[in-house]
């Protein structure tokens, strides 16, 4: 199973920052030379210009390589990515850092180059200069970039973990209408949380087995819980990179209307989430079935016979979800679809 995680992004420094870190170890580098003042000149100035070239080339470097490589990401990923930062603009940022690398180190090799002909000690002090110039202004055209790719390095090490090729199960449905409670009967265990763009909360992961089958349960609290109207761009980006996710979506009801929200707002909701995921199956489920008189439980089986009722407090109804969920899951293969690509 592939859980993937963008884990820990570096710390991209701007160019300043760079800039002002590799003339500083540049300076504090001190060299054990004798020789002639021009061989001592040399040699001073040749490696203050290594190590100006060398911190620099190094960070570019690192944060090129610290970046998933996007073609491989599970699409649930890349559209998290995508609604986070832009993968063209991430692209575009780390060709450019990657083209800045290429020009310091071929900076590197021309100003050495220039240092082996100079005359006199004081023309290798105006070689490195000119490599130092030639080297921040350099940086100081990616300056943009570098400070792109700092903020989307914190955005990007919020993204979830999950198992992006397990069956997963996600709840939806308003406010307090059970979700988490039924996250925890089927799972048997309190829920992890997991960051998720857009959310205050994250999202919660429980997991379950059945015939040595794991199964992944996702409560997504913040994003299938309210009106699709009531939301910008790019959180519905975040809902919609969850079809990637969801072989099955339990909507959660709450007839009892104790959470706040009336039936035909849940209705509405409901409707919503089908026509939002065309493609995922829906199993719609009424909770709280224990604080339903006998005429609404009656009216609720003859007018929606295929509603499930349950009482996710006390599992009541549990199982026979559970049992629907993996017929369901289990009719298709395990990563089946295009949660199966890994990085
Ligand atoms: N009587 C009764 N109360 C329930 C049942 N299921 C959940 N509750 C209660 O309803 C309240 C909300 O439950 P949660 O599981 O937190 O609801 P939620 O949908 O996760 O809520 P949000 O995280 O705010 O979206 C809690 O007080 C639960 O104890 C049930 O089957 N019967
Ligand atoms: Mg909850």
């Amino acid at each position: 199973m592939e859980k993937i995680s963008l884990g820990k992004l570096p710390t991209v420094m701007t160019s300043r920052e760079l800039i002002d870190t590799a003339f500083r170890r540049a300076s504090e580098a001190a060299p054990r030379i004798k020789g002639s003042p021009r061989e001592v000149a040399v040699q001073r100035e040749q490696q203050r210009i290594t190590v100006v070239t060398a911190t620099v080339v190094e960070h570019l470097k690192k944060t090129v390589a610290a970046f998933p490589t996007l073609t491989g990401l599970p699409q649930f990923h890349r559209d998290l990515v995508e609604a986070l930062c832009g993968i063209d603009r991430l692209r575009k940022a780390l060709g450019a850092i990657a083209g800045a690398t290429k020009v310091v180190e071929k900076i590197r090799r021309e100003q050495l180059r220039k240092l082996k002909y100079i005359k006199y000690p004081a023309e290798a002090a105006a070689v490195r200069r000119q490599a130092y110039g030639r080297i921040s202004s350099v940086l100081k055209k990616i300056d943009q970039e570098l400070l792109f790719l700092k903020e989307a390095a914190k955005k990007l090490s919020e993204l979830p973990e999950v198992y992006v090729d397990m069956p997963t199960i996600v709840i939806a449905g308003y406010p307090n209408v059970g979700k988490s409670t039924l996250l925890k009967a089927l799972t048997g265990s309190s829920p992890k949380i997991a960051p998720y763009p857009f959310t205050t909360t994250g999202i919660q992961l429980g997991y379950f087995e059945d015939r040595h089958r794991r199964y992944q349960v996702v409560d997504t609290p913040g994003l299938l819980d309210r009106p699709l109207e009531e939301r910008n761009q790019v959180e519905l980006q975040a809902i919609s990179a969850l079809k990637n996710l969801a072989g099955v979506i339990v909507f959660l009801l709450d007839p009892s209307e104790t959470c706040g929200y009336r039936l035909a707002d849940q209705l509405h909701l409901l409707e919503e989430v089908r026509r939002s995921f065309p493609h995922t199956r829906i199993f719609v489920a009424a909770n709280k079935a224990d604080l339903l008189g006998p005429e609404l439980t009656q009216q609720i089986q003859r007018d929606h016979p295929d509603i499930l009722l349950l009482t996710a407090t006390t599992g009541e109804g549990v199982e026979e979800l559970r049992r629907r969920l993996i017929a369901e899951l289990g009719s298709s293969p395990p990563g089946a679809g295009p949660q199966s690509q890994n990085l």
